[in-house]
């Protein structure tokens, strides 16, 4: 495979032309080596759950058409996906429950240094659970909210809080089909339990678990990580960055922040910007500190300090191989363990620092939930002992510029005004059609498929329908790497009516809203859109649609769960693991649409995704009774030549 067909980013062609003859190799290198994977586990049809297996079913129906316990596809299929439902409202979820640790130790230990940054957030999130505010002190409330959401995770009965923040139409559709998590922990532990060796063995039982693990997730967890984030380190708004290896400075000290969790890169905005170690960066040679991001982590800091972003999730080894990076700070999730091999060929840093993500081989300096700056001062410290170590340095010219931090509230504001904030305008403009609806576009990059290519053509061909994109995660990185998350780009790609929107409002055709648990913000933005009126009692009546077209993690699967019971036609590209089941494939992408009004749908060409969506955005329209008539902008054969010349 060639640079080219690897990835559709110029900068991330260049550094595997420069790696190209290194023995580490990368992802792409990795990848190629595995084919072919194993078609078991690629249709889903591999069990390895008890040790009479490993078990395998024939697709083909000469072989065995049952495991050694007698579980069928059906059953097989259905458990590996609802693991990977609960494997990612874990991971998310977790992610939640320190931030909610976070925001009680800003309380009650002022000296670890953080604090409350938005108040006004603190008593609106405070309201949805039920805490007195009033006159009470500001830390009182925020005692009791970080009670009240660490209660969450360990309730055993009743309703997850936030799950009141659905459509009332919603929560009783919920209600009736007995998905309304109780708490957090309990949907996993249970969804892992009834997916053991002869507990539950019915597809759509476990699936009716899985979506209350999945709605724990997007509901509970996620939205506790992000809103509890905002109260402490402030809610984002549009700011500008910017995105791609370039950013990273041959001539200052480079710390690159990988990971999700905020809890440390907030801490390490601030060591960066210290007068003593920005002199001892100097006493080395170097003109600064810089920091930049990969992945969520970088989401993070992007959207709440206009902190660049290095690359996505398969950019994390070519940073590293500039040879620019002087340290690699990693927390958890999404991290590769090639990256400790990598590094030792390079002059750069690699550390670990939570407890429950270490490398083998790999130095380790916990953080101090107690002395948060220490820990960020050591990392910046070993920053710049490392610099002097440098070897040759390539680093790509390639930057773009970006928009970030539309968070809810952001886009009220734009959209309203800030004292009559509100998504009025947004319906108004989906009403009268000049908004033809909204998409979310999110998720990782997969080896699988050209680096960045589907999300870039999917997006494109949106906007050019007229339809806003919401995005998050690797995907929203991809997309800004090329262009489309700043205002100049409604004009030359987006719709006649998107563009007319967004120049009047100052906004960009594509929305970044965070991280992977910011996909809970758009949660809030479709309740919202429901609340305002007009466009139907409910999320499935909204002409809203999502895809993750380059997904690879157990996390996405567990956003698109949530996503599907919620209500969105959810569809992800590269291919999904449960083919190899005709009957749990049509569970997921026929029957869900009648129980939950909301179902998946598997596609991997950009321009199937993109019809896909239009039309089901068209048909909640019609629905709705706001449908004018108006041709889909088709990207014919030519138009997508174009499109790839661009990228
Ligand atoms: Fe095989 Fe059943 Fe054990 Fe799975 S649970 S490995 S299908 S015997
Ligand atoms: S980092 S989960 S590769 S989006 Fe959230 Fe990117 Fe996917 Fe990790």
């Amino acid at each position: 495979m060639n640079e080219k067909a690897r990835s559709a980013d110029p900068a991330a062609q260049r550094m595997l032309d420069v790696v190209k003859d290194r023995p580490a190799g990368t992802v792409w290198d990795r990848a190629a080596a595995q084919q072919p994977q194993c078609g078991y586990g690629e249709l889903g049809l591999c069990c390895r759950i008890c040790y009479m297996g490993p078990c395998r079913i024939d697709p083909f129906g000469d072989g065995p058409q049952c495991g050694v316990c007698g579980a069928t596809a059906d059953v097989i299929a259905a458990r590996n996906f609802a693991r990977m439902v609960a494997a990612g409202a874990a991971a998310h979820s977790d992610h939640g429950r320190d931030v909610a640790h976070a925001l009680l130790l800003a309380v009650e230990n002022p000296k670890a240094g953080y604090g409350i940054k938005d108040t006004a957030k603190l008593l609106k999130v405070a309201s949805h659970f039920g805490i007195a505010t009033g006159t009470r002190a500001v830390q009182d409330i925020a005692r009791d909210l970080a009670k009240a959401a660490l209660a969450e995770f360990g309730a055993q009965e009743g309703e997850l809080k936030f799950a009141h923040r659905a459509p009332p139409a919603r929560l009783e559709l919920w209600r009736r089909l007995g998905v309304v998590p109780r708490g957090v922990d309990r949907e996993v532990v249970e969804l892992m339990h009834r997916t053991n060796i002869g507990v539950d063995q019915d597809a759509e039982n476990i699936m009716r678990q899985a979506s209350r693990a999945a709605l724990a997730d997007g509901w509970g967890g996620s939205m506790i990580a992000t809103e509890l984030q905002d109260i402490l380190f402030g809610t984002p708004a549009p700011i500008r960055g910017k995105v791609n290896l370039g950013v990273l400075s041959k001539d200052t000290v480079n710390v690159v922040v990988h990971g999700h969790e905020p809890v440390l890169s907030e801490m390490l905005v601030l060591a960066a910007r210290d007068k003593e170690l920005v002199e001892l960066a100097k006493s080395k040679g170097a003109s600064g500190i810089g920091l930049a991001g990969i992945c969520c982590t970088a989401n993070e800091i992007l959207i709440r300090h206009g902190i660049p972003i290095a690359g996505n999730f398969l950019q994390q080894e070519l940073a590293v191989a500039t040879g620019a990076v002087d340290a690699m700070v990693v927390d958890v999730q999404c991290i590769m363990g090639s990256l400790g091999e990598l590094c030792k060929g390079y002059h750069t840093a690699l550390v670990t620092t939570s407890a429950k993500a270490r490398m083998d081989g790999v130095r380790y300096v916990p953080f101090d939930e107690h002395d948060p700056m220490s820990t960020a001062k050591e990392i910046v410290r070993t920053a710049i002992l490392s610099f002097p170590n440098r070897g040759r340095v390539e680093v790509p010219d390639e930057t773009m510029d970006v928009i970030a931090g539309f968070s809810h509230e952001a886009i009220n504001y734009m959209l309203g005004g800030r004292f009559r904030g509100s998504y009025v305008p947004l319906n108004d403009n989906i009403i009268n059609g000049r908004i033809k609806g909204v998409a979310g576009v999110v998720g990782c990059g997969n080896p699988k498929v050209e680096h960045d290519r589907v999300h870039i053509e999917l997006v494109k061909e949106l906007i050019a329908n007229d339809i806003l994109v919401v995005q998050t995660g690797c995907s929203a990185i991809a997309c800004a790497k090329c262009g489309l998350l700043v205002p100049e780009a409604a004009a030359q790609y987006a719709g006649p009516g998107l563009t007319e929107v967004c120049e009047t409002v100052g906004m960009p055709p594509v929305l970044h809203s965070g991280s992977c648990v910011d996909n809970s913000r758009i949660l809030i933005a479709l309740s919202e859109m429901v609340r305002v009126g007009g466009l139907g009692k409910d999320i499935s009546e909204l002409p809203v649609a999502g895809a993750a077209p380059e997904w690879m993690s157990e996390k996405a699967i567990a956003i698109g769960q949530y996503f599907v019971a919620s209500g969105v036609l959810t569809v992800f590209g590269v291919g999904l693991p449960v083919l190899g089941s005709p009957k749990f494939t049509k569970l997921l992408t026929e029957d869900f649409a009648g129980s939950y009004g909301g179902c998946w749908a598997i596609e991997p060409d950009p321009h199937k995704i993109a019809v896909r969506m239009i039309d089901h955005i068209q048909a909640k329209r019609e629905k709705l009774g706001i449908s004018k008539a108006k041709e889909r902008v088709l990207f014919d054969m030519e138009m997508r030549r174009e499109l790839k010349a661009e990228t």
